[in-house]
């Protein structure tokens, strides 16, 4: 039996490109969705193995009192939220953690702090010390403590600190409404940092805030035109929580999340693209197009930073059903 490939692999350019325009982002965010998830899945294929899914476990370290006014966030200390302040919490913590990550199939720890930027002191110190403790349970440690210096962020690669998070969260347009204490070019500022120190950089954003979908694909333009593209692209839907200002926000239509997720995959070919917050609101049926789209990789564990997940139980059974194993622990880069 012959078939005609009407709209097929010919289509699909394999390169790794750093030249994406918003519109040319756009006008592949808007393919009928057939065509929209079968280049996604080919380029998906080509870079990676469709099989496998990173599982990765947040902490939050430090958490509440962000002297940061970000309009999504429980953490900042600029609204009422349900979250209780903590201050950073004590290494053998972090390290029972870490070791109860790695038991359950875990291969990146990340540790989350509420701060604007890092102070040098005895907290930064002990935050290296959480890094090394983490790396020398096997894990790949991630980090994500707002802007660095560029001495911070070697000081973090001198650690064996593997990946830096680091979020432009939406559009350069959008950002200050969603932003007013630090800007755009701060944010990039400390990617730059932590590109220069080696660390692999991990960067994304949210969708659901209200902004347009031209913000989506600047974002996303944002993104692939940096060289090399970001290691780890976390794609998160926005999480409302009450007392923050987006907590009126509707919940984001999941095909919407789908095809955020898919012209990621497009876009950064190589990347680990990240189906991040706001999963605990998505049906199996959807996380699993998200996966056909191209994520492949979710936060493991009943929290994010302070917000609900699905739990190990939940995610066994939804892998487990889709065929899908979780990444083995490799050597980090
Ligand atoms: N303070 C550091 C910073 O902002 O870089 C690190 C912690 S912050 C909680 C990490 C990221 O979580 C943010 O950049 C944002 O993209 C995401 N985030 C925070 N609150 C969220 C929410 N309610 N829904 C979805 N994503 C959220
Ligand atoms: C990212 O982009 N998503 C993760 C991670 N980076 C640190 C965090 C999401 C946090 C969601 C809100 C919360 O749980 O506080
Ligand atoms: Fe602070 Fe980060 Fe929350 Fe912004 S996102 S308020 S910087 S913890």
């Amino acid at each position: 039996m012959s078939t005609t490939l009407i709209r097929g692999v010919q289509d699909v350019d394999f390169a790794i490109r750093h030249d994406w325009t918003v519109d040319e982002l756009a006008e592949i965010h808007a393919l009928p969705f057939p065509d929209l998830l079968y280049r996604a899945q080919t380029v998906h294929r080509q870079f990676h193995d469709p099989g496998k899914v990173q599982l990765c476990t947040l902490l939050s370290i430090k958490t509440g009192a962000c002297p940061e006014d970000c309009a999504y966030c429980p953490q900042s200390a600029h609204y009422d939220t349900p979250v209780t302040p903590e201050k950073l919490i004590d290494l053998d913590k972090v390290l029972t953690a870490a070791q109860a990550a790695r038991a359950s199939g875990s291969t990146r720890f990340c540790m989350g702090a509420a701060w604007r930027e890092v102070r040098e002191g005895a907290q930064f110190d002990q935050v290296l010390d959480m890094v090394r403790g983490v790396r020398e349970v096997g894990l790949e440690a991630c980090c994500t403590l707002g802007m660095l210096t560029q001495e911070q962020a070697d000081r973090l690669a001198e650690a064996g600190l593997t990946a830096y998070n680091h979020n432009l969260d939406t559009s350069p347009e959008y950002y200050s409404h969603i932003i007013t204490t630090r800007t755009y070019e701060d944010r990039l500022r400390t990617l730059r940092h932590v590109r220069r120190a080696g660390i692999t950089v991990c960067c994304g954003g949210i969708i659901g805030m209200g902004e347009l979908l031209e913000d989506r694909m600047a974002l996303l333009a944002a993104l692939s035109t940096q060289e090399p593209h970001p290691e780890s692209v976390p794609i998160n839907a926005l999480v409302p929580v009450e007392g923050t200002p987006l907590a009126e926000q509707p919940p984001v239509d999941p095909i919407e999340m789908v095809r955020m997720i898919a012209t990621a995959r497009i876009a950064l070919p190589a990347s680990i693209v990240r189906l991040s917050a706001g999963r605990a609101a998505l049906s199996e049926e959807a996380q699993a197009l998200c996966f056909l789209a191209g994520a492949n990789s979710i936060f493991a564990g009943e929290k994010l930073l302070t917000t609900p997940n699905p739990g190990e139980d939940h995610d066994q059974r939804l892998l487990t059903k889709l065929g899908l194993k979780p990444l083995d622990l490799h050597p980090s880069p």
